[in-house]
């Protein structure tokens, strides 16, 4: 699993401030306003502890500091304890965490000590990008193209099939398509080389994949919104302004707004 390094955490107010102002031109929407809307929950200055996790690789530079601009960013009150693992964690419940927010290489989550709700970054992310993309104002259907289907994707495919799109999709592991074309009836397509004269032009693009260039020209519509948590980004940046697409990326923030409103 790709680990965030610290140089994809810098300037992370900016990168958030800078992601918030695209969802609002694409949706009409700011990130608080679509996680309101889709987990119908406000925060109410829930105390958010968060736990440096030392395990695996060990602790990530800024990444606590991170979560803790992240949390404030969005209205929780929050705080990083000074040990780390076990003890950080009965530091963040004696000092009044209701929300306990830590990683460890494979798994980040959030925990509402009080209602006893859990969220894991992975879902929460996909299902949150996909549904920014699917309030694209501007999109020219309900066809949307979603590529890399693993622990982020298939969770976000999932929510856009769901909401009644015709979903497209690609994962270059052919277990893991398949796996998507048997459960979610997504239709199999490979943006790089589309089978026979099946060329398509999406608006609505999600991607979810650890590699960068996945999504070629050929597949960009006029007014295009690719959706992507996938580090590093799916499009280059002069293809990006090439095709006036509006890219939404952001490496931390959206997806952990998804996780603190969707445990209220
Ligand atoms: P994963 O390994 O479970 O899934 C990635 C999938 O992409 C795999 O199934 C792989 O086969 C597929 N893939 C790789 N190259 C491809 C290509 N060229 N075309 C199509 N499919 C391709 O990983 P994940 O946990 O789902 O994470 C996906 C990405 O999202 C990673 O870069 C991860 O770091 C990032 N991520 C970002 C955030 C965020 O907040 N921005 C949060 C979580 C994860
Ligand atoms: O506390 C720390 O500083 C570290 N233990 C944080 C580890 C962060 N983990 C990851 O980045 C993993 N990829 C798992 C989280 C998935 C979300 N990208
Ligand atoms: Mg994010």
């Amino acid at each position: 699993m790709a680990l965030l390094t610290p140089e994809d955490l810098e300037n992370i107010n900016k990168q958030l401030q800078e992601a918030d102002s695209t969802v609002r031109r694409v949706t009409g929407l700011d990130i608080k306003g679509i996680c309101k809307d889709f987990y119908g929950t406000t925060p109410c200055c829930e105390k958010v502890g968060i736990v440096p996790v030392t395990s695996g690789n060990g602790i990530i530079g800024s990444f606590s500091e991170s979560l803790n601009a992240i949390a404030g960013y969005f209205g929780f009150d929050s705080f990083i304890t000074d040990m780390p693992d076990v003890s950080g964690y009965y530091e963040a419940v004696k000092n009044g965490a209701r929300i306990i927010l830590m990683a460890d290489d494979n798994t980040f989550l959030a925990h509402n000590l009080k209602n006893g709700k859990i969220a894991n970054n992975q879902p929460c992310t996909g299902i949150i990008y996909a549904e920014i993309a699917s309030r694209y104002l501007k999109a020219d259907s309900k066809e949307v193209l979603a590529v890399g289907l693993g622990k982020v994707g298939f969770p976000g495919a999932a929510h856009l099939v769901q909401k009644g799109f015709k979903v497209y999709g690609y994962d270059a592991d052919r277990t893991l398509l398949e796996k998507s074309v048997s459960s979610l009836g997504i239709i199999p397509f490979n943006p790089v080389s589309p089978e026979g004269d099946r060329q398509r032009k999406f608006s609505i693009i999600f991607e979810a994949t650890p590699c960068a260039d996945t999504i070629p020209e050929s597949v960009i519509s006029e007014n295009c919104v690719i959706s992507t948590p996938g580090i590093p980004c799916a499009i280059s940046k002069e293809l990006q302004k090439k095709c006036g697409v509006e890219l939404v990326m952001e490496p931390l923030g959206i997806g952990t707004a998804s996780m603190l409103y969707s445990v209220l």
